[in-house]
């Protein structure tokens, strides 16, 4: 397995040239934001060489390739737009991202109001090559530009008695089709996750994908990147950081406990109802091609195992 990598793995040591290049030259055209996403990912130099080498060597050992772009960008899972995957890179269109507004709050000493602007300033965001594994057994490996949710927390600096933490995405009904005709799913998105796994380096706050600012379809202005859980917990258009002292009612665990558990983390051993969880098949590959076995924590065991140590992972999925 790679691609635990934080830093020190290029997207252009696993992408095609071309594709590069493209992005080199939309990286030229773009100002401020992706200036810093740019000096984020010159830091990568930086990173201790042999462990950087260690992954680039892991990389070429296994047969993953970066997904296309064209491919995270129009196969999507945003419920506020549709429940298909082509719409809503068309739908989203017409979302509102700027200007945008993120407050951190709840139980911390130090609650947060920030503009995207203010958020790339405090914490410029760097390349992290990441693997997205939904629930519904499709797979991606993508180069988002984003920063450690720990970094963000630490400033509004927790209270000890948060256990928590609680993310609300927009609600914008005026431009999101199901938020106005759509029961299923109650709205405002919702997700939440265990303070301390919210702390891990691996917890990464998004901007950015392909060294662009994120598509709305992909959940601009600002999105969460888990990538040892399944993809719904990477929840999108986040306008609510809170810190709380109980579990918080996450969307899909509330609609359908016995399908999605809080927790949610990649297993292939404990199946969903209606899918197995052993494979995969990794975006852009033809239907009929071999599956790819799903690992345990998508690949981050190493990295986050620790977090769980105790817990029957059959029980609390
Ligand atoms: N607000 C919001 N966030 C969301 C979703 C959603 O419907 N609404 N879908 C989730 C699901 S099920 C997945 S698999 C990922 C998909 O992210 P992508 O479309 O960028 O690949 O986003 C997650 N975040
Ligand atoms: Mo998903």
């Amino acid at each position: 397995m790679l691609i635990k990598t934080n830093t020190g793995l290029r997207s252009s040591e696993v992408t095609d040239e071309v594709i590069f290049q493209e992005r080199r030259d939309s990286l030229r055209l773009i100002g401020g934001i992706m200036a810093l996403g740019v000096a984020g990912v010159a830091k990568g130099g930086t990173v201790d060489q042999a462990a950087s080498m260690a992954r680039q060597d892991a990389l070429a050992a296994s047969n993953e390739r970066l997904t296309r772009e064209q491919d995270i960008a129009h196969y999507n899972n945003y419920y506020e737009f549709s429940f298909y995957k082509a719409p809503p890179s068309e739908l989203a269109q017409a979302m509102q991202v700027e200007p945008w507004v993120l407050e951190v709050g709840g139980l911390v000493e130090n609650p947060l109001t920030l503009s995207i602007d203010d958020l790339l300033r405090l914490f410029p965001p760097e390349e992290q090559i990441r693997r997205i594994r939904c629930v519904e057994g499709w797979s991606g490996v993508v180069p988002w530009l984003g920063f450690p949710l720990f970094h963000l927390l630490k400033k509004a600096s927790p209270l000890s008695f948060g256990k928590f933490v609680k993310f609300t995405s927009v609600m914008q009904p005026e431009t999101m089709p199901n938020q106005r005709d759509q029961k299923m799913l109650p709205w405002p998105y919702v997700e939440g996750l265990r303070l301390d796994e919210a702390m891990h380096p691996l917890a990464m706050l998004a901007v950015g994908m392909y060294g662009k600012k994120l598509l709305n379809q992909n959940g601009a202005p600002i999105r969460l990147v888990i990538p040892w859980k399944y993809g719904f917990k990477s929840i999108k258009a986040i306008v609510k950081i809170e810190v709380t002292d109980s579990l918080p009612l996450t969307s899909w665990n509330q609609v359908a406990p016995k399908d999605y558990g809080f927790y949610a983390n990649v297993n292939p051993e404990v199946p969903h109802p209606r899918w197995s969880q052993a494979t995969e098949r990794p975006l852009g590959s033809a239907f009929y091609s071999p599956r790819r076995k799903t690992e345990l924590f998508n690949g981050y065991a190493e990295e986050v195992a620790h977090l769980y140590a105790g817990m029957d992972l059959r029980q609390l999925f």
